[in-house]
């Protein structure tokens, strides 16, 4: 087996949704950390953002999605429901039935992994399933950029849900960080998701191209090629198995990559908000300067005052 993880983290201290939390587990709510990543319950909207979202660290929120249908989902709810949909993945070169990419998922073999459904669209492709998946995190209210302070035109989508499904072998194309300063939360619905992350000072390491900054080009991290990649060595990556239920918060900035020990379905919620909306204007201005130069000046200032006025919002009206 190809994996990302060559050893499990110890045994987890995780709240499903079926067994609620025992009394040991809510005294001991930092029980286990991977690498530093916490795993957490029951944390508050405010303990989350001073914990965790202005000073953008990772943790693994374990009942985040508690309350949804979607932590019933497997192959054959999902082809049942919503097998004649025509659905879009990226990296697919053509619409696909649902149906037949959940075939190939179920017959997915290391040797030759079936294609990683990645991205795709749950509101928009699947209908049958959105309810699943409502209602939108707590941790990720409110959303700033559905905010109205942002005209549509800007270009910049309303929040996204994007299911991720794959079976045994596959894996996410590479090590990235996530483009638009979005935050990612990573929801384990089904089976097992390997995840190496790295911290933002882990970058030296990585060998990434300045014409590509949010991509590393190290393939393979059970066998790191050093001769091409020799910085690596002194890169110190976190490796963490996602149980179904637990949710990943990797703020933007933090490189991360998953790989398939079977059949894994995922849903990701990105996130803007205080912690990170000078990272989306900074990935605004990064790609847009060189071919409009002045528009993207004044676009980012208006950001920057959306910015200051989200804030004096989220914490006067939210307590936040
Ligand atoms: O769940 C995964 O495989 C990773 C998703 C991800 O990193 C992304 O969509 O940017
Ligand atoms: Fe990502």
């Amino acid at each position: 087996m190809s994996t990302l993880l060559k050893q499990d983290p110890a045994s987890l201290t995780t709240a499903s949704v079926d067994s609620p939390l025992s009394l040991s587990q809510m005294q001991t709510p930092r029980d286990d950390p991977v690498g530093g990543i916490e795993r957490r319950a029951r944390l508050s909207r405010r303990e989350f953002e001073h914990e965790y979202s202005l000073p953008r660290r990772p943790v693994i929120l374990t009942d985040a999605t508690a309350s949804w249908a979607a932590r019933r989902w497997n192959l054959a709810s999902l082809r049942e429901r919503a097998g004649h949909r025509e659905i879009e993945y990226r990296g697919a070169l053509a619409k696909v039935r649902f149906g037949d990419l959940i075939d190939a998922i179920e017959s997915s073999d290391p040797k030759s992994p079936a294609p990683y459904g990645r991205n795709i669209h749950v509101f928009r492709d699947l209908p049958e399933l959105a309810d699943d998946i409502r209602p939108r995190l707590a941790y990720c209210q409110p959303d700033w950029k559905s905010t109205r302070l942002l005209p549509k035109h800007f270009g910049f989508e309303n929040g996204l849900e994007e299911m991720f499904i794959g079976g045994r072998g596959a894996k996410f194309p590479g090590l990235h960080v996530d483009y638009w300063g979005m935050d990612a939360f990573i929801s384990q619905l089904h089976g097992e998701k390997e995840v190496l992350v790295c911290a933002p000072d882990q970058t030296p390491f990585l060998h990434t191209d300045p014409d590509d900054p949010l991509s590393c080009p190290i393939d393979d991290f059970d066998h790191p090629d050093l001769e091409r990649f020799p910085l690596f060595a002194q890169a110190q990556p976190i490796r963490l198995t996602l149980q179904p239920g637990e949710t990943l918060f990797c703020p933007n900035g933090w490189w991360h990559t998953t790989a398939m020990p079977g059949v894994s379905i995922t849903v990701v919620t990105a996130q803007w908000c205080r912690g990170n909306w000078r990272q989306l204007i900074e990935d605004y201005v990064r790609t847009n300067r060189a071919t409009r130069r002045v528009k993207t000046a004044l676009v980012a200032n208006y950001l920057r005052a959306v910015g200051v006025a989200l804030t004096l919002r989220d914490r006067l009206w939210l307590g936040l």
